[in-house]
């Protein structure tokens, strides 16, 4: 089949519009400005080879990371985008303390979105030519329209989620995402600079057999974890799993959606809740994943189900195959048990 048979992103949004009985269009409008941003991200990445924005900027971000120059500038493009459009009255960033409040114009503030998102995660692996990714999650605001948009509006539990998605600047450039009707991946053509539906309602295949972690810090894990470990590389049944880790959590978590697998970011000795972020890591990943057949946890309880307390706050991470992580779990738990 052609790849002009194939819908396009844009056909898509508008199509699945009446998917929301009272939309407005404004919902519409927010996914094209991520779309917009996505292109422009995208051109950037593909050169960074040769321009000179590889390398540190010299500064880093809320969680003391280095900051890119590629993450400031991914940052800025999203932001910049969003706000234009007067599509969104809040934006939180992985590279920003605070959210932003959006005060373009008036209009803005009566716009009922709020935005999550890493601008360009995984962008340790920018230098060496890794696929990397931009991570989104968006809510309604909970706050009077019209009034200034407050912290409560971020912090909301993953379950209240209108949208997620990720852009993955890999092979080929997707964006797969969301609305709570299924997942689907569009692939763009960079001739055109065109998305097209590439992959109509993603699930997980039902057996997977990928499990990614950095085992680097084996040391440092909880019990649980070592035992699933331990269970994933044992000859036994379909056993042993095969072990993947880019490094990349877009990277690793794509490729287990579509071949089958579990990714895992656990609490360690030195860092208790793990590294990823809840609000604009997690719990988007955790929707998609749900959404595809898939399930997602800190090990215990479902991602969706945690209530945030502050902007950047850090959780374990089990996500991906439902039935990997089940079991994952059932050793979290039995560990637990043994240690009573
Ligand atoms: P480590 C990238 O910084 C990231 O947030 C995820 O994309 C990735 O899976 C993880 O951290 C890698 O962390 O500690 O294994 O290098």
């Amino acid at each position: 089949m052609s790849e002009q048979s194939f819908r396009t992103l844009g056909e898509f949004i508008i199509d699945k519009q009446e998917d929301f009985k009272y939309s407005t269009g404004e919902l519409s409008r927010l996914l094209s400005a991520i779309r917009l941003a996505s292109k422009m991200v995208n051109r950037e990445v593909n050169k960074a080879g040769i321009s000179n924005i590889l390398g540190q900027v010299g500064s880093t971000n809320i969680q003391g990371e280095d900051q890119q120059k590629l993450d400031v500038l991914a940052n800025n493009i999203f932001i910049n985008s969003l706000s234009q459009r007067e599509v969104v009255c809040g934006i939180a960033s992985e590279e920003n303390d605070e959210f932003i409040e959006i005060k373009a114009s008036e209009n803005a503030h009566m716009s009922k979105y709020v935005v999550l998102m890493d601008p360009l995660d995984g962008s340790s692996n920018i230098d060496v030519n890794v696929s990397v990714g931009t991570i989104f999650s968006i809510y309604r605001r909970v706050t009077k329209p019209g009034s200034p948009v407050q912290l409560e509006d971020f912090l909301q539990k993953g379950q209240h989620q209108i949208a997620a998605g990720y852009i993955i600047y890999g092979s080929s450039t997707m964006i797969v995402y969301t609305t709570g009707n299924g997942v689907n991946g569009f692939t763009l053509d960079p001739s055109l600079g065109t998305f097209y539906l590439s992959h109509p309602d993603i699930k997980f295949p039902t057996k997977g057999n990928i499990y990614s972690i950095n085992e680097g810090n084996y040391s440092k894990f909880p019990q649980g974890v070592k035992d699933y470990i331990k269970y994933c590389q044992e000859e036994k049944e379909d056993r042993p799993y095969t072990s993947r880790y880019i490094g990349s959590l877009v990277a690793d978590f794509h490729r287990n959606l579509l071949k089958g697998g579990i990714y895992i970011y656990p609490s360690t000795a030195n860092s208790p809740n793990g590294k990823l972020r809840l609000l604009y890591e997690c719990n988007p990943m955790a929707f998609l994943a749900e959404q595809a057949g898939g399930k997602a946890s800190d090990g215990f309880k479902r991602i969706l189900d945690i209530s945030p307390k502050e902007l950047h706050q850090r959780v374990p991470f089990f996500c991906g195959s439902a039935s990997m992580v089940t079991q994952a779990e059932e050793c979290m738990k039995n560990a637990i048990d043994t240690k009573l």
